[in-house]
């Protein structure tokens, strides 16, 4: 035994997957459900992937359940994706069936991570990669520990065919495209529009017709289509966003084609 052997394993490992990962055919911000799901179905097509998570633990909103009742539910329309990832879910009244969080969650990393995408835990993406006009290319990365501390320490960038914004509620990667390259998305507006309450039926409904590309090089998923386009929340119902991270993973493989 010798901790150098193990430093250096730990080390050169991780670079050696940092560095591939400079050059992407599709990088994922957000290791949501949405995201995973995309970047799930994007490896198994044989595209190089990558998901930026920020947090230490890949699986997003999925692992609190609905108020911290470990349990997630989907709707009929998406359960044959829950049987693809082999996750149990038990049939409730009203077309809707109930999963365990943790194994959902688990299940996905795992699977994701086996169909070939490489998930960076603790980076935060703070910026994105500009290098022709109204085009996102890359992604600007740094410590989640230096974006916590609020430390002076510049980031480093990785280029991608495609970017996908899982972020969530937020769709933080749209709001540095209008904020900060005053860009025009493909909103009535423009802008992003901005979340509505919740309703479950409407924003089930409406997040697929949600999930596009936004702005050239930019595929927005899960969440953050529904906030871009100020469609509702669902709460605890995830079935939209393994449909929604589904689609997604087409859209960029048809725009990579
Ligand atoms: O929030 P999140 O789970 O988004 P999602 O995949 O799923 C939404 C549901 O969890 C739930 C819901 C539906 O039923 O309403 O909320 O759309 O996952 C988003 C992930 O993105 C990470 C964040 O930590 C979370 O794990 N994230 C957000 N901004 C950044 C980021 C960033 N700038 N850099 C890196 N990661």
């Amino acid at each position: 035994m010798d901790e150098v052997i193990v430093s250096r394993a730990i080390t050169e490992s991780y670079i050696k997957d940092l560095l591939e990962a400079m050059e992407l055919d599709v990088a994922i911000v957000g290791a949501g459900p949405a995201g995973m799901t995309a970047a799930y179905y994007l490896a198994k097509g044989g595209i190089k992937t990558s998901i930026f998570e920020r947090k230490l633990s890949a699986g997003g909103g999925i692992w609190g359940g609905g108020m911290m009742f470990n349990k997630i539910v989907v709707q009929d329309a998406a359960k044959e994706i829950l049987d693809e990832f082999g996750v149990a879910s038990t049939a409730y009244e009203g077309g809707y069936y109930v999963a365990s969080a943790v194994e959902l969650a688990s299940t996905l990393c795992s699977l994701t991570i086996r169909a070939g995408a490489k998930v960076f835990n603790l980076i935060g993406i703070e910026d994105i990669v500009i290098r022709e006009a109204d085009k996102v290319s890359g992604l600007v990365l740094n410590w989640s520990p230096v974006l916590l501390a609020n430390l002076h320490v510049d980031p480093l960038a990785i280029r991608s065919r495609l970017v996908i914004d899982a972020t969530g509620h937020d769709c933080e990667i749209c709001h540095m495209v209008t904020r900060k390259m005053g860009g025009k998305l493909r909103t009535a507006t423009g802008d992003v529009i901005g979340e509505k309450p919740m309703w479950v039926e409407v924003a089930e409904s409406k997040i697929a017709e949600n999930t596009r590309e936004i702005y050239p090089g930019l595929i927005i998923v899960g969440m953050a289509a529904n906030a871009v386009f100020g469609s509702p929340r669902m709460g605890p119902v995830f079935g939209g966003m393994l449909l929604s991270g589904r689609k997604a993973a087409k859209l960029a493989m048809e725009l990579l084609r």
